[in-house]
């Protein structure tokens, strides 16, 4: 379905050097856009351009931290210059520290919700005027189950992941007569490097009991994969949501409907 195409679009996706930006660039790619990514570790960087590359796809990468407003508007002019003005924005780039809050410092709270929050703040504002010029865009905020739930040592991500939400709501309600589509992803638990700690064997060789925890309270009976991202996030970024605003699409095999299985 053409609706479905990004041909002759350009999509930046911040943070893509892997993981699940990684794959949301790669499918975009493969819908038809010109893609960028940005990381702030130059090894990164080349391992991912080196990635992209064996893929068949000639991504544009940038070393900028989405922290730094001034990189930022750095990076969004050379992205102008090179390939185009930005039609499609995914706020990927985010960490997690795992601390119990009352051992956490505040620098350390400060730092996940800079670049959880501030960060799809400011990469927004650096791209909603161009998007606007243009008459169209669309932004894609990566939320969390956490933008609902909280648990144990994850405090910051939780008020960081609770605020994007807020945050791609706002966008919708502001910009929404622009023609600018803002809406959310909520991913499950999705084995990539941010949640390998989480699924590391146990020395005896049994699987973690986070792990095992997941796997009783997620009716698919797995973690995601970043793949399991990837129809969604071309969905929100493709012609064929021009009417969906404002709203987080929780991707997660289920597990924000199910109580979990009796033990
Ligand atoms: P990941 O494997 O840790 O990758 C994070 C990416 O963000 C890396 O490319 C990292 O590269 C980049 N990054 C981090 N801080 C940055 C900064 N200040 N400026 C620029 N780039 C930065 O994470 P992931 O699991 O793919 O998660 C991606 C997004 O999905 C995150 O927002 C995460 O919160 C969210 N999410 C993940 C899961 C999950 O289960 N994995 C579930 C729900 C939501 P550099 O370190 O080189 O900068
Ligand atoms: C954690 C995990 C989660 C996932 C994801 C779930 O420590 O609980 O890292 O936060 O990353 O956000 O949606």
């Amino acid at each position: 379905m053409e609706d479905f195409s990004l041909e002759g679009r350009v999509a930046l996706v911040t943070g893509g050097a892997y993981g699940i930006g990684f794959a949301i660039a790669k499918a975009y790619a493969d819908a038809g856009a010109r893609v960028a990514f940005n990381c702030r570790s130059r090894e990164h960087l080349e391992q991912a351009l080196d990635q992209y590359h064996e893929n068949g796809i000639d991504a544009k990468g940038y070393l900028c931290d989405v922290t730094d407003e001034k990189q930022v508007q750095s990076m969004v002019d050379q992205i102008r210059k090179e390939l185009g003005t930005i039609d499609i924005l995914v706020n990927n780039a985010g960490i997690i520290k795992r601390i119990p809050m009352t051992e956490m410092s505040v620098e350390e709270f400060r730092q996940v919700v800079d670049i959880d929050l501030n960060a799809p703040f400011i990469m927004s504002k650096a791209v909603i005027p161009h998007m606007a010029e243009k008459g169209h865009g669309k932004i894609i905020n990566i939320c969390s189950m956490m933008s609902e739930l909280g648990r144990e040592t994850v405090s910051a991500y939780a008020a960081a992941k609770g605020g994007l939400k807020m945050l791609t709501k706002n966008i919708c309600s502001e910009y929404g007569h622009c023609n600018i589509q803002c809406n959310g992803i909520g991913p499950g638990y999705i084995a990539t490097p941010q949640t390998a700690p989480l699924r590391e064997r146990q020395p005896d060789g049994r699987r973690h009991p986070f792990d095992r925890f997941i796997i009783s309270k997620t009716p698919a009976e797995r973690w995601g994969v970043p793949e399991d991202l990837t129809g969604p996030a071309v969905f929100l970024a493709s012609r064929a949501s021009d009417f969906v605003n404002g709203q987080i699409l929780y991707v997660d095999g289920g597990i924000l409907s199910y109580i979990g299985r009796q033990p």
